[in-house]
């Protein structure tokens, strides 16, 4: 029984030194690594090598992304706090665009040298003594000078040599009304001058800018967009004037400062396939109205004709045009009677845009251009500032061109 007690004393101590020597063990594995050797601060510092960043300072120990201390939970190697945003960049503000009504009365002084040119220029010649062959005649250059065109100015003569014969004596007032009279005659006042965005049946509402190249159509087409989302409209702009990536970029420029969507293709791309989209995209988005801006740099009529044409058939995949607007540069006078005729023979113009009345004494083109198409001038361009675009009120005008 002794000996029974005695091997099992001796067990329990045999099994608790080995059992002791396995913990202890495991313990030391748990220790906590011996500190790294101290530096030799006596050893000289070490060159660059080929492969160091020689920028990084040789007394900070550098350290990689997984030793940054990082709160718990952490993965490492993952910034866990953003750091605040670049607060250089902003969305880009949208613009509230001004209202357009009485826009062609508060730009009337834009158009003083037309004013001087042609209204003051009459008022003068009418209110001579003698009204003799000679003053007609002068009166007759002053209308031809402000590019009223040479039927209109003929008519406008014989009129009003006839009602100042009637009238015998006149007070300055009465032939101011006359002239008044008779330049809205000329510019007409009873045609249908509404850009055309709202059809009845559908949205959106298409409009097509055309025009040489340099007349303003995209300014225009930007500061269109303008007016109709300062009218409360949605919009989406096309940019299918693909021959520079520039002219898409200069459009887009508008539209997001008003925050409407461009629809733009790849440099050189075909125009028709992004005038498509463009109808596509604005269709989709529920917009009220696509406006699409051409390209202009197209010197032959086939080609023109080639390109345009395509641009309106296939846009009519979708829905006809509602608006063709042809922009022309009121300065180019004549000329642009050549270019008016020439895309008129291409496309069906629906109304006319005239740019940079504000730098031209030739405000008779007016009339000029409504003959030679007989379609209406819609807007006015009077000056390159964003809101600069007028609708085309005649009696504003005539008003504007006498002074009152
Ligand atoms: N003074 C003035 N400049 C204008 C007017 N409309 C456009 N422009 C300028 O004419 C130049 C050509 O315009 P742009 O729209 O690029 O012509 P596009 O080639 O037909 O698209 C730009 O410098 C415009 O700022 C306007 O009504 N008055
Ligand atoms: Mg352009």
């Amino acid at each position: 029984m002794e000996t029974v007690i005695l091997v099992v004393v001796i067990a329990v101590l045999v099994l608790g030194v080995l059992g002791g020597l396995v913990v202890g063990s495991r313990r030391k594995k748990s220790l906590p690594p011996p500190p790294p050797a101290a530096p030799d601060i006596t050893a000289p510092p070490a060159e660059p090598q080929v492969g160091d960043e020689a920028e990084t300072p040789r007394d900070e120990p550098r350290r990689t992304i997984e030793e940054v201390d990082l709160p718990d939970g952490a993965p490492a190697g993952v910034a866990v706090e953003e750091p605040p945003a670049d607060l250089t960049v902003e969305a880009p503000e949208i613009e509230i665009p001004e209202p357009t009504a009485g826009r062609l009365v508060r730009l009337r002084a834009r158009l003083s040298r037309s004013q001087n040119a042609l209204g003051k220029g009459l008022l003068t010649l009418l209110s001579r003594e003698h009204l003799d062959d000679d003053t007609w005649e002068e009166i007759e250059d002053t209308l031809l000078t402000a590019d009223v065109g040479v039927l209109p100015t003929e008519e406008l003569v014989g009129r009003l040599r006839e009602r100042v014969k009637v009238l015998g004596t006149r007070t300055p007032a009465e032939l101011r009304g006359l002239l008044r009279e008779e330049l809205l005659t000329l510019v007409g006042t009873d045609m249908d001058r509404v850009v055309k965005t709202e059809p009845a049946d559908r949205k959106p509402g298409i409009v097509m800018v055309v025009g040489v190249n340099g007349t303003g159509k995209t300014t225009t087409t930007g500061k269109l967009a303008r007016v109709l989302v300062a009218d409360g409209r949605t919009v989406v702009l096309g940019a299918a004037d693909t021959f520079r990536a520039a002219a898409a970029d200069q459009l887009q420029t508008w539209g997001e400062r008003v925050g409407a969507h461009t629809v733009r293709g790849p440099e050189a791309g075909d125009p028709a396939s992004v005038a498509f989209d463009a109808v596509k995209e604005g269709k989709e988005m529920g917009v009220d109205v696509v406006l699409i801006d051409t390209a202009g740099r197209l010197h032959t009529k086939t080609g023109l004709m080639d390109e345009l044409g395509k641009v309106k058939r296939v846009v009519e995949k979708h829905a006809p045009l509602d608006e063709v607007l042809l922009v022309l540069d009121a300065t180019t006078g004549q000329n642009g009677l050549v270019q008016a005729r020439v895309f008129a023979e291409v496309v069906d113009i629906t109304g006319i845009v005239l740019t940079k009345l504000d730098g031209t004494a030739k405000g008779g083109i007016v009339v000029a251009v409504q003959r030679e198409l007989g379609v209406p001038v819609k807007l006015v361009g009077l000056g390159e500032g964003a809101d600069d675009l007028a609708p085309f009120e005649p009696e504003a005008f005539v008003d504007a061109l006498i002074g009152d």
